[in-house]
């Protein structure tokens, strides 16, 4: 009996000490001390015993019992140890490998265009000046001296907003500059950036596109300064030295003379590029500042003239960059993007 107990016993804490896994380990302590358990087996066999043996072997079970609970604990605190250490080799993160950063997102060519132009500009003096998108009919019209019956007025060009205060979306960026110079008096020299909307859309058209425009005002300036700075910008901005650029003459409310720019351009591949090659393309207007709009801002047109400019980023960025649909800068393809969008800080120090 006796002794049965004891292979009984040395069975178990073998079976222990062999055990590598917790599973492994509460199933020996389930087959153990379970409802039909060896342990518990030898408990319920008490009862048939005389009270002298039932005496003697309860002492024996118990004790066999304490040995091998304290001996399950054990292993249990052992391989809980180990299985947390195996995890955490596994998880390992070596912190002294160099860094690989996260280069998914890119910067779209609008917003690239808009930081490159920025750019040169400010190497120029000019400051970037900031407006609403919403604006109100004296800052988008009256003041930049287009009448009541000019067509740009006309609701099937402008977005108009409900209500009967004459809400719209700007149709240019250039009440940015009437905003300003209500609130700083000449010398100025400002560009400004931003979106602008028309309700037109086709092909060559979107409801939303972005304008640069730009204003210098001083005393004694004239076309040639005019002809300098958009030639500058153009030869920098294309990357061409001897980029050809012209000036013809057009017509815009705002500005008097008026002109438009036109640069050097052939095809290659029936592909447009930019360069000399014997064609012309048209990318920007410019012209003086017309005394009504300097009238309306309350600058006296005799101490100060200036010249203003605006451009298309969107055309642009078609131009430099190849991209062909109009359309495509807006759609949020993480293809096209990935073929077409920048890095961080490509071309350029700061946006
Ligand atoms: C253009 C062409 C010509 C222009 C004029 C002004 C302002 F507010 F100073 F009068 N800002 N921008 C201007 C002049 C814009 O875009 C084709």
């Amino acid at each position: 009996m006796s002794e049965e107990l004891d292979n009984l016993e040395k069975q178990i804490e073998e079976k222990i000490s062999n055990t590598s896994n917790l599973n492994d380990l509460n199933s020996i302590r389930v087959e153990v001390f379970g409802k039909k358990g060896l342990i518990t087996n030898h408990l319920k066999s008490l009862s048939t015993l005389s009270e002298e043996e039932r005496k003697e072997k309860g002492k024996k079970i118990n004790n066999i019992k304490d040995k091998i609970n304290v001996l399950l604990i054990q292993k249990n605190k052992i391989l809980n140890e180990t299985e947390i250490s195996q995890k955490l080799q596994k998880e390992k993160v070596d912190i002294t490998l160099s860094s690989r950063p996260f280069n998914q997102g890119k910067i779209n060519p609008i917003t690239q265009t808009i930081a490159e132009v920025t750019k040169i500009f400010q190497k120029m003096g000019f400051e970037t000046a900031l407006g609403p998108d919403i604006e109100d009919d004296y800052h988008n019209f009256t003041a930049l001296n287009i009448p009541e019956e000019h067509p740009a007025r006309q609701l099937h060009d402008t977005f108009y907003l409900k209500g009967d205060n004459k809400k719209l979306l700007r149709t240019h960026t250039s009440p940015v500059q009437i905003r300003t110079l209500e609130k700083r008096k000449p010398p100025l020299k400002i560009i400004a950036p931003g979106r602008t909307y028309r309700a037109d859309s086709d092909t060559t058209h979107t409801p939303m596109f972005h304008q640069i425009e730009g204003l210098f005002l001083d005393k004694d300036v004239n076309m040639s300064h005019l002809k300098g700075c958009i030639m500058d910008f153009c030869r920098e901005f294309f990357e061409i030295n001897d980029l050809p650029v012209r000036f013809r003459p057009s017509f815009f409310p705002f500005t008097e003379p008026s002109a438009e720019i036109d640069i050097g351009c052939f095809k290659d591949n029936k592909q447009i590029k930019i360069g000399n090659g014997g064609s012309w393309l048209e990318i920007m207007g410019c012209g003086m500042v017309h005394k009504e709009v300097l009238n309306y801002c309350k600058v006296d047109h005799k101490k100060f003239q200036g010249f203003a400019f605006g451009m298309g980023v969107e055309r642009l960025a078609m131009l430099k960059y190849g991209i062909s649909d109009l359309r495509s800068f807006f759609n949020s393809d993480i293809k096209w993007l990935n073929n077409f969008g920048f890095s961080i800080f490509e071309n350029i120090e700061k946006i």
